[in-house]
């Protein structure tokens, strides 16, 4: 840990970005208040439960996914320089304050099939000038985050000048962890959900079998995977020590663009990984140069070390 804490990081930022610290300091008193609340005893069961409503892309509502949403625009529409909240759990914008200069994309609560078997979840955000409403390419975007509620609770934070990390002390300060957050060019692990194999296009099931057959094979080095389920979770462990994460387009009913949306999934993770030396890609173009059609519009999204991100592209899609 070194002296910075996110308050005097943001503090830095608010010389020229007064709208993005405002933004990210209200979000970042959301993720400690959502960290206690995982972490309280009694809070798990209820929390997981499905509510019996749907989002606008058709997923089941947990109860978290909710209560991070309305505390997310709870403290948003605090913000005077916020104009307006485009979140998963809202089928349109919401619109906050008329003069506001950014608009903040968010995944309030990510990976919530996980939130009742103790595994890593997170916070996902994105912040947009305001001039460039709700439908932009990722390129625009001013600064993006993922906070991770796991076994630490952590920020990944770009403003478009490096990626910096924090963890969640016992003093309720997010302090910075002292770490370069560099990508890796190389790796040999990669994260897939593998029980979709026979529903992959030809190039991405004949990249993944070049991985699997390790050094005999035309990669000539063996592979390592993982996949946890929680784009949070694989994205923290990518940046940590490398590795490819792939939830391609795939064969199944409603999955022909993959599973993860573009404006508050997709682009503000391809943010990070840019600018932290990183590749992201829907398999034939970068993330951050689509301009989406719809809030909720689904992209495939490969993302992680560089040389492999490329190497991926090669297969085709
Ligand atoms: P949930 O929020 O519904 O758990 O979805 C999480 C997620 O969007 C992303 O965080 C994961 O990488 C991906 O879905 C996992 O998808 P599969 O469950 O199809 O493996």
């Amino acid at each position: 840990m070194t002296a910075l804490t996110l308050t005097k990081f943001l503090t830095q930022i608010a010389a020229d970005q007064p709208a993005v610290a405002a933004s990210v300091r209200a979000l970042a008193g959301v993720a400690v208040e959502l960290s206690a609340t995982i972490a309280r005893p009694d809070s798990t069961a209820q929390l997981g439960a499905v509510r019996g409503s749907a989002n606008a892309d058709g997923d089941d509502q947990k109860k978290l996914d909710v209560l991070a949403d309305e505390m997310i625009a709870t403290a948003l529409a605090a913000v005077d320089h916020v104009a307006a909240y485009l979140s998963e759990e809202r089928d349109a914008a919401i619109q906050l304050h008329d003069g506001g200069d950014v608009i903040v994309a968010s995944d309030p609560l990510d990976g919530s099939s996980n939130i009742d078997t103790n595994v890593s979840i997170g916070t996902i955000f994105s912040i947009l000038p305001a001039s460039g409403g709700s439908l932009q390419p990722g390129r625009n975007q001013l600064a993006s985050g993922i906070f991770v509620y796991g076994p630490q609770t952590t920020l990944l934070v770009t403003c478009g000048d490096g990626v910096f990390a924090f963890q969640l002390g016992t003093d309720g300060q997010f302090h910075d962890m002292g770490w370069q957050v560099r990508m890796p060019a190389e790796t040999s692990e990669f994260a897939i959900n593998a029980s979709n194999s026979r529903h992959w296009a030809a190039p991405v099931s004949r990249y993944i079998a070049d991985c699997l057959a390790g050094s005999a094979g035309p990669r000539q080095r063996n592979f390592n995977m993982r996949w946890v389920g929680s784009l949070v979770a694989d994205g923290w462990r990518i940046f940590r020590r490398g590795g490819i994460f792939l939830y391609p387009a795939d064969a199944r009913d409603g999955y022909d663009n993959g599973r993860l949306r573009l404006v508050y999934e997709a682009s503000p993770m391809a943010f990070l990984v840019t600018q932290a030396g990183g590749r992201a890609s829907d398999g034939q173009q970068d993330i951050l140069d689509i301009v989406p059609d719809a809030l909720h519009q689904r992209v495939p999204l490969v993302f992680g070390s560089a040389n492999e991100v490329d190497e991926f592209v090669k297969y085709g899609s």
